[in-house]
């Protein structure tokens, strides 16, 4: 069986790590490709820094920082002090020595005509990751958040500002020439089932949803299309996805998210949405506006509850099948 997923940063790449867990278990020889959101990728210091290629990287190679849920583990910063005395990197955001090795290998392969494409399957191949990972596109697609006081690079909104600047709106720079990269192009083609993980609907489901073709290209696929909440009971599990929801009109719920990304037979994407128990009430609703719902145990705690959650997306997606 051939299983795209959707998202990029930490709430994916756990979401990935049990899904992959799960298909080492059932042994069935699945392929798992993931299209990786670019909306948060920066330039910083003349590098290109893409964090949630890069959690998803070095969490599948066993490598990442398990707590922070980003950069490398067993990380020193001596470079980063450095960046900060010359000015070139605020201090508010700081590039561990070991993953200032990833940035500069990326932008020395960019800088010599590589595509990102061509970059992840570099970076990949250092490490056996059991995942196929694709850029969503291979434009640049940096989110652009519009606040108050003006308008700032996704990064510094999110590190700097902690999202605590009301948000007016989210926009990805140059979205128009973006295509879907030929890789997810490929995958979602080929897919027997598309998943979405548990990331931020807004900033990293978002940016890969708005890139010109990729709605059509989910939409137009025979696969089932079944998501995975974030939200659990009103709050979101990890991040602040609720200041996003917020900025964009989304309640923060369960019920709301679904919605939000629509029912592929009213025009949206979703045929099915897992949600967590304590959401059980929101399944009969969004049975009635076309979304198959399931409650079932949602919190990626570890590997068990984990490859848990993956086969119960799959388990629907199946019933869905038919
Ligand atoms: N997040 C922080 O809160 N503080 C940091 O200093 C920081 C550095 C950093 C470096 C590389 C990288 O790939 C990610 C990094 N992040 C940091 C996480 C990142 O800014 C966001 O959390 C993700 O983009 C959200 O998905």
């Amino acid at each position: 069986m051939r299983i795209v997923v959707i998202g990029g940063g930490v709430g994916c790449a756990r979401f990935v790590l049990g899904l992959r867990e799960h298909v080492r278990r059932a042994g069935a020889g699945d392929r798992i490709d993931v299209v990786v959101n670019t909306g948060d990728d920066w330039w910083l210091s003349g590098l290109r820094i893409a964090p949630d290629h890069d959690s998803l990287l070095y969490a599948l190679a066993g490598v990442n920082d398990a707590e922070r849920g980003w950069g490398r583990a067993g990380e020193s910063e001596r470079v980063s002090a450095e960046l900060a005395a010359w000015g070139t990197a605020p201090e508010w955001f700081t590039l561990g020595d070991l993953d200032l090795g990833t940035h500069i290998a990326r932008t020395a392969w960019l800088r010599g005509g590589a595509s990102v494409s061509e970059v992840y399957a570099r970076l990949g191949s250092r490490w056996p990751l059991g995942v196929r990972l694709h850029p969503a596109t291979d434009a640049e697609i940096d989110t652009i958040v519009e606040t108050d006081q003006g308008d700032m690079h996704f990064q510094e909104w999110w590190v700097r500002h902690r999202a605590a600047r009301p948000a007016r709106g989210f926009r990805q720079s140059a979205i128009a020439h973006a295509r879907p990269s030929g890789g997810a192009a490929a995958a979602i083609r080929e897919a027997d089932v598309v998943l979405l993980a548990p990331s931020n609907p807004v900033v990293s489901i978002g940016p890969v949803l708005a890139v010109p073709g990729m709605r059509e290209l989910i939409r137009g696929s025979a696969a089932p299309v079944v998501g995975v909440s974030g939200i659990i009971g009103g709050s979101v599990v990890r991040g602040m996805a609720d200041a996003c929801l917020a900025a964009v009109g989304v309640e923060t719920s369960a019920r709301a998210v679904a919605q939000h990304y629509g029912a592929r037979a009213a025009g949206g994407l979703l045929d099915g949405w897992l949600v967590d128990d304590v959401d059980a009430d929101a399944v009969p609703a969004l049975a009635e506006a076309g979304i198959a719902a399931r409650a079932v145990p949602l919190w990626l705690t570890d590997n068990d509850t984990r490859a848990q959650v993956a086969r119960d997306a799959l388990d629907l997606a199946r019933t869905i099948a038919g």
